[in-house]
């Protein structure tokens, strides 16, 4: 680490003068989130010497039994983001409805998008967990902000980035120019750049899948694996290495860090789902760092940042990675139509 090390901060101010259209608002914001992941870091590391491990007893949008980590997480969002000035409103993976800012803070032009706590299995044994955020603009001249001004596909978000709860905190963020990774020195407190540019090698041998649910794939799917499965003497004439943390976190970070690619597909245990991850929430934002990146994300058929949302909570086939990979994935889709 050198001795004069770039804080987020400063990043951020430097950004803006580079590129120019980077609105205050945005840096502020961004600094704001910044601020609570610190705080949801502090809570994961203390573990169960805090008593906060274990279900909340409750459970979300989605029926899924929520932690009580997931709720902490939820509300230091919330809280560390309505007063700032910079936000209409924040939707969340946890949060049935939006939650717009109240009317005692001014309102700004931007949304803000999370899924607080990603890899909530991973809470109890100390596997990296983290989350995950997005940025949207909200249309001028909106006066009561709805679930429908959410509804933009991801090619239009401003900002994405996520934070992992590991053995280090890390967050990786991006602006639309490229993507950042900043580690926390929590002797500081603060976030340093510890990497620009990130570039995911385009060519791979390692991918990323739930095997469990292999029976349920679609053809494609099935074919790509197998394929891979068969090493050097298969199709693809090389030996593959697999990896599955089960925190979209950890498996993409690992992909922007040294290559690969991750697969969450369609599979036909809930047909209508398109898949088990969360369009707005995890697919999107993951999708954008990963072009940023110069890699490739899709559905099967459809670039992921091109779907246009029909509701919130939508679910997506999600394949990510190093771009050999995504577009062979993409060229079995189209070839089983
Ligand atoms: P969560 O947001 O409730 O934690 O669920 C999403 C997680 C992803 O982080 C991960 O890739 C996936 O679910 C793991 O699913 P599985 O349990 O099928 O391996
Ligand atoms: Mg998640």
């Amino acid at each position: 680490m050198s001795d004069n090390p770039i804080s987020l901060s400063r990043y951020l101010i430097e950004q803006e003068r580079r590129h120019g259209h980077i609105p205050g608002s945005l840096r502020l914001l961004i600094e704001q989130v910044a601020r609570a992941c610190k705080r949801i870091s502090r809570a994961v590391s203390k573990g169960a010497s805090s008593g906060i491990l274990g279900s909340a007893g409750s459970e979300n949008v989605q029926g899924e039994v929520q932690k009580q980590l997931d709720v902490i997480a939820n509300d230091v969002l919330l809280e560390a983001n309505e007063w700032g000035g910079h936000l209409a409103a924040m939707a969340s993976e946890e949060l049935e409805q939006i939650y717009p800012v109240p009317h005692r803070y001014p309102r700004g032009e931007y949304l803000l998008l999370f899924d607080p706590l990603d890899g909530s299995s991973n809470i109890e044994v100390n596997v990296t967990i983290g989350t995950i955020f997005s940025v949207l603009h909200l249309a001028d001249g909106v006066r009561d902000v709805g679930a429908e001004h959410f509804l933009q596909a991801g090619r239009d978000q401003v900002a994405a980035g996520y934070c992992t709860y590991g053995p280090q905190t890390t967050l990786v963020l991006t602006l639309g120019h490229g993507v950042a990774v900043f580690t926390l020195d929590s002797e500081q407190g603060s976030f340093v750049l510890t990497q620009e540019g990130l570039r995911i090698p385009e060519s791979t041998r390692e991918f990323s899948i739930n095997m469990s649910n292999m029976r349920h794939w679609a053809p494609p799917v099935q074919r790509y694996v197998d394929e891979c499965l068969q090493g050097r003497n298969g199709p693809r004439g090389k030996d593959f290495n697999m990896r599955w943390v089960g925190s979209m976190v950890a498996d993409v970070h690992r992909i922007l860090m040294r290559g690969g690619v991750f697969l969450y597909p369609w599979d036909r245990r809930e047909p209508d789902r398109a898949g088990k991850l969360r369009l707005l929430y995890e697919a999107n934002p993951m999708a954008m760092l990963v072009e940023q990146a110069g890699g490739m994300a899709t559905a099967g058929t459809e670039r992921i940042l091109d779907i246009q949302p029909q509701n919130l909570h939508q679910r997506a086939a999600v394949m990510l990675g190093s771009r050999e990979e995504v577009a062979l994935l993409q060229r079995y889709h189209a070839e089983a139509q």
